[in-house]
């Protein structure tokens, strides 16, 4: 890892809300990196390509000072209700056991990383990684408080996860250079982070973390 010549944000900066560094109680939350919501997939989100070596940064640093590292995977049984021939929003995306749900060959996860699947139920969308999952045991059996927070979509399961998290109490980092929406209507990413920052979130870049991205 490369580490950037100046300090890891320390929160100083007027403007700017502290930016909590990883620690002991800290956990990293990969959402929904799967070849659906890649470009050429059945839900792509533009400029998720570009956005995985950064990733890999992240999940090394939380993986080599030995800080849990998690991932959401969007798990749909067929015949899933947000699909739009059941009347719901999407295409056919994410099917339990397809190729499109699987979570992209050039992340690097490290081994044992716990996968967290959702909507899973055929008669329900759940867009946060913690509906209907046991990801609150999870931390909790692990001691984790503090969340940091990256992947697809930033306007939907992002989001969700995130507003989630703040209501159950933990200290929420939203990773925002590692994060891409859908933009269904422009500006709905932007949005979305305006709603995570009001209920609690906190923004951060490489940069805040001590990363460096200029050679990725
Ligand atoms: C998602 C749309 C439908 C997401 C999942 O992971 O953001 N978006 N299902
Ligand atoms: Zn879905």
């Amino acid at each position: 890892m490369k580490l950037a010549k100046t300090q890891p944000g320390t929160g100083t900066r007027l403007g700017r809300r502290a930016v909590p560094q990883p620690d002991r109680q800290s956990a990293l939350v990969v959402v929904d990196l799967q070849n659906d919501f890649f470009p050429g997939g059945a839900l792509g989100v533009q400029g998720a390509n570009e956005m995985i070596p950064l990733v890999n940064e992240y999940i090394r640093l939380f993986h080599t000072r030995g800080f849990p590292v998690m991932a959401t995977r969007d798990w749909h049984p067929p015949g899933h209700c947000s699909f739009t021939e059941q009347g719901g929003p999407w295409p056919v995306h994410c099917v339990q056991g397809s190729r499109g749900a699987q979570l992209h060959s050039d992340l690097v996860m490290p081994p044992g990383t716990l996968v967290i699947s959702k909507g899973t139920d055929p008669k329900k969308d759940a867009y946060s990684g913690f509906e209907g999952t046991s990801l609150k045991d999870r931390f909790e059996d692990l001691g984790v408080k503090t969340l940091f927070v990256l992947g697809l979509a930033t306007d939907y399961c992002v989001k969700h996860t995130v507003l989630d998290a703040c209501k159950k109490g933990f200290r929420v980092v939203v990773i925002e250079d590692a994060i891409r929406g859908v933009e269904a209507q422009a500006g709905d990413s932007e949005k979305a982070l305006q709603d995570m920052q009001a209920s609690g979130a906190i923004k951060a870049t490489a940069e805040d973390l001590g990363i460096d991205p200029s050679g990725l």
